[in-house]
């Protein structure tokens, strides 16, 4: 196989593009069409602050050093989880985050949940009759509300996240088979900022993960290979690999059912009812987020709970 636009011999072949390259092309291709899908789903623009997610994985570790080469003003956000799982895993994504920002230069926050409220997420996650239970469900409430609060304190206009087209079929697959309607309104590549709200988006929604693998091995950049601990066995792992028995038989079958979303949902030609409960929102007494929970927000609460139990 040789590289379309050199024909030297192709470092890697994308049968849903029907395109092979080089590592030198790749690594060009990469951000060109990043740059690209930023500006047909008007992400953000150079003017403006941005504050990458970086959790020391590939994905998130790629998306930075892509802004980066394409010149657009990124600092990064590494939230402290504090799981252990016998392979630190925190410990050691902590590690490779902080080599990754001082190697290229970079600014990076970081933010430890256990300090900053004293509990960890396992802990959290342990906490009795609170019914918050599995540590993914207390994990991503704690992430989507620190991510908020960093970028918010700190006067960044948007948040971006190294969601890739792996995990975006998958969450999407999940929805759909529970016809989780308001999941599905608010699932895109970017989520719009509302008052207290950082606007949210997703660069890497079009890439495959195995494209991502690539970009970073070529790149150089050192991430943790482990997946969290708790990621084993969930939910959507199994999607993830529901949707790679399809891609096998049909290349381009991820992307096709993730554009396509897209498209319907932008005709409006997804049946789907506003959910009345989205039109509830108010200001959350504790922390100033929005919430449509009566009263605190659903993280506040969690907090305010377990550290009762504590004393
Ligand atoms: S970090 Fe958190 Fe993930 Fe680990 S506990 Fe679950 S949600 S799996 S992306
Ligand atoms: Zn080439
Ligand atoms: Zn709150």
């Amino acid at each position: 196989m040789k590289c379309k636009k050199c024909g030297e011999k192709a470092s890697i072949h994308m049968r849903q593009h029907k395109l092979a390259l080089c590592k030198e092309h790749y690594l060009e291709w990469v951000p060109e069409q990043t740059e690209r899908f930023i500006k047909k789903y008007e992400m953000f623009n150079r003017e403006e602050k941005i504050l990458v997610a970086v959790s020391g994985g590939k994905d998130s570790l790629s998306l930075w050093d892509i802004l980066v080469r394409l010149g657009y003003q990124v600092d990064g956000l590494y939230l402290g989880l504090g799981i252990d799982g016998g392979i630190n895993y925190s410990h050691e994504s902590q590690r490779l985050t902080e080599e990754f920002a001082q190697r290229n230069n970079l600014k990076l926050h970081v933010v430890d949940v256990e300090k900053e409220y004293g509990q960890s997420i396992p802990m959290l996650a342990q906490s009795s009759h609170r019914g918050y239970g599995k540590p993914c469900a207390v994990c991503g409430l704690a992430k989507r509300h620190e991510m908020n609060r960093v970028a918010r304190d700190l006067g960044y206009d948007v948040l971006a996240t190294g969601h890739n087209l792996d995990d975006e079929a998958a969450v999407l697959f999940g929805n759909t088979l529970h016809w989780a309607s308001d999941y599905l309104l608010r699932q895109g590549p970017v989520l719009p900022g509302t008052d207290g709200l950082s606007r949210k988006v997703k660069p890497l929604c079009r890439f495959y993960e195995r494209e991502m693998t690539a970009y970073a091995i070529m790149r150089g950049i050192e991430y943790i290979y482990e997946e969290c601990p708790f990621a084993e066995g969930s939910q959507s792992i199994f999607y993830k690999e529901s949707l790679n028995l399809l891609e096998t038989a049909r290349p381009g079958a991820k992307l096709i059912f993730y554009l396509s979303f897209l498209e319907a949902k932008k005709s409006g030609n997804l049946f789907i009812e506003k959910n009345e409960s989205l039109r509830h929102v108010h200001a959350c007494p504790k922390c100033g987020q929005p919430t449509t929970t009566p009263d605190f927000c659903s993280f506040c609460r969690m907090i305010e709970k377990a550290a009762a139990e504590v004393e």
